[in-house]
């Protein structure tokens, strides 16, 4: 173990190698920034006192690193930082992957899951201690590729898994001139999680999607999963044994959703780096230059691999695999990704959970105490709180909103939804054409035509050409429950963790997929 006092004589920057690294600290700090382990889970400056374990616990390995998701200290994956009395920051960051760092009593310890390996140590301004790590990363992982950002429609956050041939056909073209760059299409074409060929809502197939949009003048953009698969696909019937097990056999959940529950691919397996490959290259085949893939924490889960390697080494393997596969020319967005290990494989990273039409869910964020699912605030406030990975990364803080259909956000809001997409410079958004009134169109037009200059004026103030915008709305972490909500808090984490609830929870969000889709119809 190695120990360094914080005082007057520690160098305001420094790099050490060890296993278990520990920095003593003269006095408590007054607050602690927790850095999630991948794109959805929190990140952002707490106080000291143990944070509730988010709710639901079948949840945790899709939404946190299920190792330590049951530690209420506060820890962080790779970095985290003290705020000390004078303001000044200490950082304790690895420069390596599977690691982890805690706040216990008056230390900050860094810990590497096996061997050992780069710490970097720096103490002064917030700003310069975060930009000073990003530069020492950098030169392990790679820094940022030089392809313009494109200006994306994804069909996710209007019409969900509720996309047909016809439908998006439609959009396509009602998209008009709208100067978009990327049409993508999301979740809800594919026969199941872990079969990615084209269902029976897409007749035409693959190939004719991907025409149909570049006839409109831009790219075909698609999403896929496929780190994991469901246990009724084809994949998972075949090869079972492509799977992760643990050290007893078992499969390793990957969390659940869409009604399932999940499992991660064995990415050290080689048929199963064969298969992504081909995966990779046979979309590219259909005439996709833009992959969003997804859900690619599955990759770098604990569990016992064909290949004995760390896990995040495991996931890395896999995004090299599926990165040369695709090919340079193909943009790659990453996401529901493991933050550090996939610096330097891909174009963008989702840096934050999902946003939402609304900007605070009451049952998840004060019930669950689960800042990872999605909504406006919990999206601004982790990509916020990540904001200094830009100089490594494309940050794609995911889409913003112009509509008043299916949308509860404020006008206020919505600006400032749009104001970080501005400074992240990652456009996006789902909104239907049909949706949008006159001014809303013209709003969205002029936000992907914007080009402003930005200048961060303190951690979360910016100024956007001449206006100031103040992010401090999105700050605050949800209340523990008081009074009744005690109890309903209770009884939801209990009920929630049954994969049945969740299925009974899907098929309601089905339902409603559809009745947005039937809108649409409507308002045609
Ligand atoms: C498609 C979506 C969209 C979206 C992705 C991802 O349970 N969860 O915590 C959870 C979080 C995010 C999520 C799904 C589930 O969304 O971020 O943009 O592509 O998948 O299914």
């Amino acid at each position: 173990m190695t120990m360094v006092d914080f005082n007057e004589h520690l160098p305001a920057q420094q790099i050490l190698t060890a296993s278990l690294l520990t920095v003593n600290l003269p006095r408590p700090p007054k607050r602690f920034f927790r850095h999630g382990w991948q794109s959805w889970s929190l990140a952002a400056w707490t106080d000291l006192t143990p944070l509730p374990i988010q709710k639901p616990y079948i949840l945790h390995p899709l939404q946190v690193d299920p190792v330590y998701a049951k530690e209420t200290r506060p820890h962080s994956s790779w970095v985290g930082a003290v705020e000390m009395e004078s303001g000044k920051v200490l950082l304790l960051g690895s420069l390596g992957l599977d690691t982890h760092v805690f706040l216990k009593g008056g230390q900050l310890e860094g810990k590497y899951e096996s061997g050992d390996g780069e710490w970097f140590i720096a103490h002064g301004d917030e700003a310069a201690v975060f930009s000073k790590y990003a530069v020492e990363l950098g030169k392990r992982f790679g820094t940022k590729t030089n392809k313009p950002a494109p200006r994306i429609w994804c069909s996710w956050y209007s019409l969900y898994t509720a996309i047909d041939e016809p439908l998006l056909f439609q959009v396509f073209d009602d998209l008009g001139d709208l100067p978009f760059d990327v049409l993508q299409v999301d979740d809800g074409w594919q026969i199941s999680i872990g079969e990615w060929e084209a269902n029976s809502k897409f007749p035409s197939g693959m190939t004719a999607l991907a025409d149909k949009i570049k006839s409109t003048g831009r790219k075909a953009g698609l999403w896929l999963a496929p780190l994991i698969a469901v246990k009724s696909s084809k994949l998972f019937r075949e090869h079972a044994d492509w799977f992760l097990r643990d050290a007893r056999g078992r499969f390793v959940s990957a969390g659940h959703n869409w009604g399932e529950q999940l499992y991660a691919l064995d990415t050290t397996h080689p048929a199963v780096i064969e298969w992504l490959a081909k995966l990779m290259k046979q979309v590219r085949a259909w005439g996709f230059d833009y992959l969003k893939l997804d859900f690619l924490y599955g990759g770098a889960l604990p569990g016992k691999r064909h290949q004995d390697i760390p896990r995040e080494a495991a996931h890395r393997l896999a995004m090299k695999v599926m990165r040369e596969a695709m090919g340079n020319d193909a943009y790659f967005l990453a996401c529901g990704a493991p933050i550090i290990p996939s610096l330097g494989l891909c174009d963008a990273l989702r840096v934050g959970p999902d946003v939402a039409g609304f900007w605070e869910d009451h049952r998840d964020a004060v019930l669950l105490y689960n800042p990872t699912t999605p909504s406006t605030k919990n999206a601004i406030r982790t990509t916020l709180n990540r904001f200094w990975l830009n100089p490594l990364v494309q940050i794609d803080p995911d889409v913003a909103y112009f509509r008043s259909v299916e949308c509860s956000l404020s006008p206020e809001q919505k600006s400032l939804l749009q104001d970080w997409a501005l400074i992240c410079n990652f456009k996006a958004t789902s909104d239907l054409p049909q949706w949008l009134t006159k001014s809303e169109r013209r709003q969205l037009q002029d936000f992907l035509k914007a080009s402003p200059s930005i200048e961060q004026l303190g951690p979360y103030i910016f100024q956007i050409d001449n206006r100031e915008v103040d992010f401090c709305s999105v700050l605050p972490l949800p209340n523990q429950p008081t009074g009744l909500d005690v109890f309903s808090s209770k009884s939801l984490g209990w009920l929630s963790n049954h994969g049945w609830a969740l299925k009974v929870h899907n098929e309601m969000n089905k339902k409603a997929f559809k009745k947005n889709k039937a809108a649409m119809a409507k308002s045609k």
